[in-house]
């Protein structure tokens, strides 16, 4: 049997030639007929390289007899049924930590955007309004309350950035941290109504899905931004666009939607909302030791090593 790694993705910028030497890699994207290739080695593949957006369903698994891993190129598995490796048990690694700093600083960045408007002034400049006058005010982040749901690794990092600068940090998440100096909500709503930014910094997946609803942003109301760089599926996004649409709420800071990269059309005409394409951890130096995570899992786990950075099943 040739062991064969499936790749959903091509983690790029490294890619995938450090696993030649061991395996065989079906890249699936060069496939004329991605299902049938699959089923032609069924029988080879032991191991998935995947990401966000490359679903990886029950069905997938369980037609993979010989699967032994799945290491995803994202610290987020939402896109794998955790359930269905766990009771074929196949292993399931990610890629914590090396992402935290980058994906905190994007959070950031969408708070001094969107806050300050600097996407807009950039716009301003470049076409000339500056000659009618000065544009409008943006809104200081100083002595402001910064609310993050999900205080993990990259909460924390959003928590010290927000921190410096000279935020009041509140975080909800399940459990209340002992060793943080921020003060914990346990209800999200009560933290929404004293956030001035709601940061989401959560995991994905059914247990957060639409945690944010029209409640949640109705208590963050008109004083407030909302900023996303943890998963769509976190925010019902209608109730999102409607709050927009209404200026129930000051605006919006966005890295991450539901179904990317289909962004609904009603937010590009807004302008109380900054849009990214989804770069919490794109920069070459961290999506390469992303990707070589990735690679060190894969080839740890057929060495009879442990794997590096393990899922919790
Ligand atoms: C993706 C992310 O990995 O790590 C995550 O959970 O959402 C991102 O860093 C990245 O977009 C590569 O697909």
């Amino acid at each position: 049997m040739a062991k064969t790694i499936l790749a959903l993705n091509n983690l790029h910028p490294l890619g995938l030639d450090g696993l030649e030497d061991g395996f065989t890699v079906l890249r699936l994207g060069r496939e004329h007929d991605p299902e049938n290739a699959i089923q032609a080695h069924q029988n080879d593949i032991v191991g998935i390289v995947a990401s966000v957006g490359n679903t990886v369903s029950a069905k997938l698994i369980e037609a993979l007899p010989n699967l032994e891993i799945i290491s995803n190129f994202a610290v987020g598995v939402d896109n794998i049924d955790l359930a269905a490796a766990d009771r074929r048990g196949v292993v399931v690694t990610n890629t914590p930590d090396v992402l935290t700093t980058d994906t905190a600083d994007i959070a950031l960045s969408l708070i001094l955007c969107a806050a300050r408007r600097i996407v807009e002034a950039d716009a301003y400049v470049r076409v000339g309004k500056w000659h009618g006058g000065a544009m409008r005010l943006g809104t200081s982040l100083s002595g402001k309350t910064c609310g993050i749901v999900g205080l993990g690794r990259i909460g924390q990092a959003i928590a010290a950035r927000a921190a410096a600068f000279d935020m009041r940090i509140l975080y909800h998440g399940r459990t209340a941290k002992t060793h943080v100096p921020y003060e914990f909500c346990s209800s999200l709503h009560d933290m929404a109504a004293q956030s001035d930014f709601l940061v989401l910094a959560c995991a994905g997946g059914a247990e957060t899905k639409h945690l944010v609803d029209e409640g949640i942003l109705e208590a963050l109301g008109e004083k407030g931004y909302l900023i996303n760089i943890a998963r769509g599926s976190v925010v019902d996004q209608d109730a999102l666009l409607i709050a927009l649409q209404n200026k129930s709420l000051a605006g919006a800071g966005l890295d991450v939607y539901d179904n990317e990269p289909n962004v609904p059309e009603s937010l590009f005409s807004m302008d109380n909302v900054v849009l990214l394409p989804h770069i919490g951890s794109a920069t070459m130096e961290t999506r390469r030791k992303m990707a070589q995570l990735v690679i060190d899992n894969i080839k740890a786990h057929f060495n009879g090593d442990p794997v590096k950075t393990p899922v919790a099943a």
